[in-house]
C-alpha cells in the first residue's frame, strides 16, 4: 500500500539528508536464552517516530542500551532497521556506565524530568550529574556531526539533549538544527529554581525551530527566555532573537501511526490476544477498563487506583461487574522515586483486590510482563473505559494509540484534563485526578454512557486521530522547517569579506552607521552596565577625525544617555531608535513624537502609581519614548502589567503600546524606525541624492536593526552582528562584538 502521507515527506525534505537524535533508540538487541533477541523500548518518542523514518528513510543516532547492541553494530556502531525490513540506519552511541547514571538516571531524569513535570518534591540538582549530561550531550553532538551530510535537517529530540543543539552548531555553523522538546515546559516560577538554565537555554536557543507540544509549553518557554540576558523575545511571531540568532518556537502536537495500529487491531494476531487475554484473566463477560503506562510518577497511577476503589465503594453495584487491567512497562528503575512507586502500585493492587475481591473476582489485574504490540491493542479494543490519568503530560500517547485501536467503537476515553492530549481530544470524559470522588463519579458515568453515545464520540475521536496522525506531525514539523530554509538569506563573513569591501568603498565618503549595544558593547543583564572598550571609542574617535568620514550611533537609548555612553565630541547620535537625532551644532526631534511628549510623561506617571506595589517593574521614561520594564517581575503579575500599561496607554490616543526586550515601550503613533533615521542623518550629511555618492557601512545586531537593513539600497555594506545563520535582511555577518571591532579597525587602517 502507498502511504500518501510519507510521500508527502519525502516530497517536503527535498533530497535533504534527515538525521534524527534522541536518548532513546528504536530498537535495543539485548542477550537472551534463546540468543541475541530485539527488543522494542516502551517509549512514546520512539513509537512515535520509528513508523516516519521507516517511510522516508534517514538516520537515528541514539544511545546503545541493550547489552548486546554493540556486538550487531559494525565498528561505528551502525546497524539497519527494521531488523525484519531494513528501511533506515541506527547509530548508536556508547556511553560509559558513569556518565549513563549521572547523565540518564541523574540530571535528565531526576531534575530536568520532574521539573518540567512540575514534580519539584523529586527534583535533584546534584553537581556530578550536570557534569555527565554536559559529556553526553558532546558525546552526542559529536556523533551527529559525523553522520550529517551537505544539507541536513538535523532534529534532536526532547530534554535530554537540550545542550546538543549548541554543540552542533559549534562544530557546523550552517546546519539546520530543530529540537523537539516531549514533556511539558514549566512557568518561569518552577524553570527559576534550575541552576543550569542558562546554559540549557543557550543550547537550545542554538535552534532554528523548537517545537513543543502545546502552545501552553511555546508561553511558558518564550516567558522563560524572555529572562535570559541577550534574549529578545517577539511573542507575536514567536520568535527568539539571542545574541543575534533567530529562533522559532511553536506548538507540534504529537500523534500516532492511527492507520498501522488500526491494521494491527484487525489482524488475526490481535484476535488470538483477546481470545487468550479473556481466557486467561478469567474476565467472563465483565466490564473492562483498561490503563497502560510506563511505570512513571507523572501518570497517577495511585490516584487512579484510588478512584477506582472510591467507585467500588459509592457504586457498589459495579463489584464482581467491572475488572480493571494495568499494563505497566518498568521504567528508570534505578532511580529510588521510581522503585517506590512500583512498590506502591504492587501494594495498593494488593490491598484493593484483598479488601473487595471476591472468590470469583479479582477487581484489578496488574500485568508487568513485557507485550507485544497485538496485546496492546487487543487490551485496548477490549476496553469498556481506558483510563489516562496523568497529573502532568506532555501529550501522552496512550489515549491516541487507543482510539486508534478502537475498531469496535464501544470504548469510552476518560482523560486526564492535565494531560497534553485532553485540548485536542474533547470527546473524551475529562476527569482531575485529584480529585478522587469525581474521578470516580467519572468513570462510573464513562461506564453507564448509552451506546449511541459511546459510538457517537468515539468517531469523533477516532475522525480527528486518523486526520491527525504523525505523519501531519511530521509534515507540519517540515513545512515549517523548509519555510525557514527557504527564507535563509545567504551572508558573508564580514571579516572574511573585508578587502573586497574596503576596495568597494574607496574612493568615497564614508557614513558609519552603528547601533550599540549587542553591537559596539555586549549585551549585559543590565542596560546600565554597558559600557564601551577604550580600543573602541578610539577607532571611532579616530574614524570621525577624517574630512570625508561621518559616524553615527542610532540607539534605542535616549538621546542623552547614548551621547554621554560614546562620549565623542564628533559623532551625530540617535536616541530613541532614532526619533531625536543630535549633530554637532543642533537638536532634531520628529515634529509628531515631540507633540507626544507630554503624554509619555503622564502615563509614565500613572503607571508608576498604579504599579508601585508591583515587585520588579521598572518604568524608564525616555522623553520620547517610554520602556516598562518587567525582567524580574513574577510571571504571575505580568498579565497585571500588561493590562496596566495597555488602558494607561488608551487613555492617550498619541501613544502605542509595543514588545521590546522584556519590556513594554510605549511609542508615539508615528511610522518611525531606524531606516528613516538612518536616510534622515545621510540625507542632512551628504544632500538627497547621497545614494550613489557615498559609501555606507550600518553594523546592528538587533531586530530593529533589520529595518536599517532594509531601507538601505545597495550596495550598502550592511552587517548583521550574531549567528551567521540568522535571518536577516543584512548581506555581511560579524559574529560578535570582537569581530565588529576589527572590522572597525580595519576601515580605520
Ligand atoms: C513522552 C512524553 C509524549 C506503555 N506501556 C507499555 C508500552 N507503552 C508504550 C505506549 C506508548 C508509550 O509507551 C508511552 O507513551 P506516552 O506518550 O504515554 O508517554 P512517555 O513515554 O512518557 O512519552 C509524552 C511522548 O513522549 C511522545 O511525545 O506523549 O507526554 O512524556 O506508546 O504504548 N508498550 C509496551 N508495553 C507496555 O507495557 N509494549
Amino acid at each position: 500500500m502507498i502511504n500518501t502521507r510519507a510521500t508527502d515527506i519525502r516530497a517536503l525534505l527535498d533530497g535533504r539528508p534527515l538525521v534524527v537524535v534522541s536518548n532513546r533508540e528504536p530498537y535495543e538487541h539485548r542477550h537472551s536464552s534463546r540468543g541475541i533477541m530485539v527488543h522494542r523500548p516502551a517509549s512514546g518518542l520512539a513509537a512515535a517516530l520509528d513508523p516516519v523514518l521507516q517511510a522516508v528513510g534517514g538516520t537515528w543516532v541514539a544511545w546503545g542500551s541493550g547489552d548486546a547492541d554493540f556486538e550487531i553494530a559494525d565498528h561505528a556502531g551502525h546497524v539497519q532497521v527494521p531488523p525484519q525490513a531494513p528501511a533506515y540506519a541506527l547509530r548508536r552511541v556508547r556511553l560509559p556506565d558513569a556518565e549513563i547514571r549521572g547523565y540518564y538516571y541523574g540530571y535528565a531524569n531526576q531534575a530536568l524530568w520532574p521539573l518540567c513535570h512540575m514534580a519539584t518534591q523529586h527534583v535533584r540538582f546534584v553537581p556530578s550529574h550536570w557534569e555527565a549530561y554536559v559529556a553526553a550531550n558532546r558525546r552526542f553532538a559529536d556523533a551527529t556531526l559525523a553522520e550529517v551530510s551537505a544539507g541536513a535537517i538535523v532534529w534532536v529530540h526532547d530534554y535530554h539533549l537540550a545542550l546538543c543543539p549548541r554543540y552542533l552548531r559549534q562544530g557546523k555553523p550552517d546546519l539546520f538544527v530543530m529540537s523537539f522538546w516531549h514533556i511539558p515546559w514549566p512557568e518561569w516560577e518552577v524553570w527559576q529554581v534550575c541552576p543550569q538554565r542558562g546554559e540549557l537555554l543557550d543550547g537550545l536557543l542554538a535552534n532554528d525551530l523548537v517545537g513543543f507540544q502545546h502552545s501552553l509549553d511555546v508561553q511558558h518557554f518564550l516567558e522563560c527566555a524572555e529572562r535570559e540576558p541577550g534574549a529578545q523575545v517577539d511573542r507575536e511571531e514567536s520568535i527568539v532573537d539571542y545574541n543575534g540568532h533567530l529562533t522559532h518556537v511553536q506548538a507540534f502536537p504529537i500523534s500516532v501511526d492511527a492507520a498501522a495500529l488500526e491494521r494491527t487491531a484487525r489482524s488475526p494476531a490481535c484476535e488470538r490476544w483477546i481470545a487468550r487475554l479473556h481466557d486467561q484473566l478469567a474476565l467472563d463477560g465483565r466490564l473492562i477498563a483498561v490503563g497502560v503506562d510506563r511505570l512513571d510518577y507523572t501518570k497517577g497511577i495511585p490516584e487512579r487506583l484510588h478512584a477506582l476503589e472510591v467507585l467500588f465503594q459509592s457504586a457498589p453495584e459495579y463489584r464482581e461487574r467491572l475488572v480493571f487491567i494495568q499494563k505497566t512497562a518498568p521504567s528508570r528503575t534505578e532511580i529510588k522515586s521510581y522503585r517506590d512507586l512500583q512498590q506502591r502500585v504492587e501494594e495498593e493492587t494488593v490491598r484493593i483486590n484483598a479488601a473487595y475481591g471476591t472468590s470469583r473476582w479479582r477487581p484489578i489485574i496488574h500485568l508487568q510482563q513485557a507485550m507485544p504490540q497485538e496485546g496492546l491493542a487487543a487490551l485496548y479494543r477490549m476496553a469498556d473505559v481506558c483510563i489516562v490519568s496523568s497529573l502532568a503530560d506532555g501529550m501522552n500517547l496512550v489515549a491516541k494509540e487507543f482510539v486508534a485501536c478502537q475498531v469496535d467503537q464501544q470504548g469510552v476515553l476518560v482523560l486526564s484534563e492535565l494531560a497534553g492530549a485532553a485540548d485536542e481530544l474533547p470527546w473524551a470524559i475529562s476527569i482531575n485526578p485529584h480529585d478522587a470522588k469525581g474521578f470516580a463519579a467519572r468513570i462510573q458515568r464513562a461506564l453507564e454512557l448509552e451506546p449511541e453515545d459511546r459510538r457517537d464520540r468515539m468517531k469523533h475521536l477516532r475522525t480527528y486521530v486518523a486526520d491527525h496522525d504523525i505523519f501531519r506531525w511530521m509534515t507540519e514539523h517540515l513545512r515549517y522547517a523548509r519555510h525557514l530554509l527557504a527564507s535563509r538569506v545567504t551572508t558573508h563573513a564580514v571579516l572574511e569579506s573585508a578587502a573586497q569591501i574596503r576596495s568597494r568603498i574607496r574612493g568615497r565618503p564614508l557614513a558609519l552607521l552603528l547601533d550599540f549595544d549587542g553591537t559596539l558593547t555586549p549585551i549585559v543583564s543590565s542596560p546600565d552596565r554597558a559600557i564601551l572598550s577604550g580600543g573602541v571609542r578610539e577607532t571611532l574617535s579616530k574614524l570621525a577625525g577624517r574630512p570625508d568620514t561621518v559616524v553615527a550611533v542610532i540607539s534605542g537609548r535616549s538621546l542623552e544617555d547614548i551621547r554621554h555612553r560614546v562620549g565623542l565630541p564628533k559623532l551625530i547620535y540617535a536616541g530613541n531608535h532614532g526619533l531625536e537625532i543630535a549633530w554637532q551644532d543642533s537638536l532634531w526631534t520628529l515634529p509628531e513624537a515631540e507633540a507626544a511628549r507630554g503624554d509619555v510623561a503622564e502615563v509614565c506617571r500613572r503607571l508608576r502609581v498604579r504599579l508601585r506595589r508591583v515587585a520588579g517593574v521598572i518604568v524608564e521614561d525616555k522623553g520620547l519614548t517610554a520602556s516598562i520594564h518587567f525582567r524580574r517581575t513574577p510571571s504571575s503579575r505580568l498579565e497585571e502589567v500588561r493590562v496596566a500599561v495597555l488602558e494607561e496607554a488608551e487613555r492617550a490616543p498619541q501613544l502605542v503600546v509595543r514588545g521590546g526586550k522584556q519590556a513594554w515601550e510605549l511609542w508615539p503613533n508615528v511610522a518611525w524606525n531606524k531606516g528613516a533615521a538612518a536616510q534622515t542623518i545621510l540625507g542632512r550629511a551628504f544632500g538627497s541624492e547621497w545614494a550613489p555618492r557615498v559609501a555606507v557601512v550600518y553594523l546592528g545586531d538587533d531586530r530593529t536593526d533589520e529595518d536599517a537593513f532594509m531601507a538601505l539600497p545597495d550596495p550598502a555594506v550592511t552587517v548583521k552582528v550574531g549567528s551567521p545563520t540568522s535571518l536577516t535582511a543584512a548581506r555581511y555577518v560579524a559574529a560578535d562584538v570582537d569581530e565588529v571591532a576589527q572590522f572597525l579597525e580595519l576601515l580605520a587602517a
